[in-house]
């Protein structure tokens, strides 16, 4: 077996001790910036790797960070952590992701465990948490900094999170100026934060509009889920024109629904997304929806989590904007039906008033 290149060999080819090539790879401001190319050049000839577990053994400060991901079977999260990857790989980390099958408080305990066992100091939980759970999680692991992208933001803890009252409301005014009156609201699950605020923010919108009579589904972010969804849908109100959907991917099953149903050309119900993730733009038809920046959100979870990690102490909140994407899945009410309705009574009033005549 080939024997693997050690600190020592680069040390010598680089003429310099053991212990200056360790301060290289752990506080390289500390050397001169000769002694660091120095060994840089000597790692890169002997294709130096340094050995991580052994760093770790020795106390080394790790240079992972870590993540707490809701499943990245769902579109949204795999993206967010597809970015917080690459934003952290550019900072010089690298990620250990756990993905934990429930969210409550002991999951998110054994998942930090896991995470402050390989010496990990911040830590970006993008799992729905309620407000005490993430507060007592915050408490009770002073060690280690946590940055929060799922939790409501009156939570006090450190998060990011996308303006999702501007999202919603935009949302549900767009159908509003469309012209649609009978609304149907597929809602993400009850248990996930952001699904409950969303779906929040369309009833008060709908409200304000004068709308009161609007029904709710709620599916659990899966294609499948909006399929069967929209059935029931019909099923609680046949004259829906409008369908307010927790995001994109529930959307897709709508749309495919909708084809089902014959619900499509002249007969068309509106129906709005939530997330653009990739992909929606070439649904069938192009998916109206509300665009969440999930490269940015990644980017700016990496540098605040930087930043806590250097004053835990801080508090950090901050805001992204969103933007409401319109294409071809909403349209202007067709008022095929009501026309026909006042025609027949057009018809019924006039033999009426003959009938009154004679
Ligand atoms: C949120 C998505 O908007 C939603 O579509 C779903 O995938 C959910 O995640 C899964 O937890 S994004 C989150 C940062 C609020």
């Amino acid at each position: 077996m080939k024997k693997s290149v050690t600190l020592y060999d680069v040390a010598v080819l680089a003429k310099v001790s053991g212990q200056t090539v360790s301060r290289v790879l752990n506080t390289p401001d500390k050397v001169s910036e000769r002694t660091r190319d120095r060994v840089f050049s000597a790692m890169k000839t002997l294709r130096y790797v340094p050995n991580r577990p052994a760093q770790l053994l020795a106390g080394k400060i790790s240079s992972t960070i870590g993540i707490i991901t809701a499943s990245l079977v769902f579109h949204a999260p795999s993206q967010i952590i597809a970015s917080i990857q690459n934003h952290a790989a550019k900072n010089g980390f690298q990620t250990s992701i756990i993905m934990p099958e429930k969210q409550d408080y002991n999951a998110l305990q054994h998942a930090l465990n896991e995470l402050q066992a390989q010496n990990i100091k911040g830590v970006i939980i993008n799992l729905p948490v309620e407000s005490e759970v993430a507060e007592r999680l915050v408490i009770e692991n002073i060690n280690v900094s946590c940055v929060f992208l799922d939790v409501s933001v009156e939570t006090d803890v450190s998060m990011i999170c996308f303006d999702y009252k501007e999202g919603c409301s935009k949302c549900v005014r767009h159908l509003w100026s469309l012209g649609h009156r009978h609304f149907g609201l597929l809602a993400g699950p009850q248990d996930s934060i952001s699904a409950r605020l969303r779906l929040n923010i369309w009833r008060n919108t709908l409200h304000q509009l004068g709308c009161t009579d609007a029904v709710t589904v709620f599916g659990y972010w899966g294609s499948d889920s909006g399929w069967s969804k929209t059935i029931e849908l019909f099923r609680l109100k046949p004259d829906i024109s409008a369908i307010v959907v927790g995001n994109d991917q529930m959307a897709l099953g709508v749309l495919s629904a909708l084809k089902y149903l014959n619900k499509t050309g002249g007969n068309s119900v509106s129906v709005t997304g939530y997330d653009d993730t990739e992909g929606s733009q070439y649904f069938s038809p192009s998916l109206t929806t509300v665009r969440h920046d999930f490269n940015l959100l990644g980017m700016r979870a990496v540098e605040v989590l930087l930043d806590k990690i250097k004053t835990p102490d801080r508090k950090f909140f901050e805001l992204l904007p969103v933007e409401m994407v319109i294409r071809n899945s909403t349209g202007q009410y067709n008022n095929k039906q009501d026309i026909s309705i006042m025609k027949i009574r057009r018809v019924l009033q006039q033999a009426l008033d003959e009938l009154g005549h004679c």
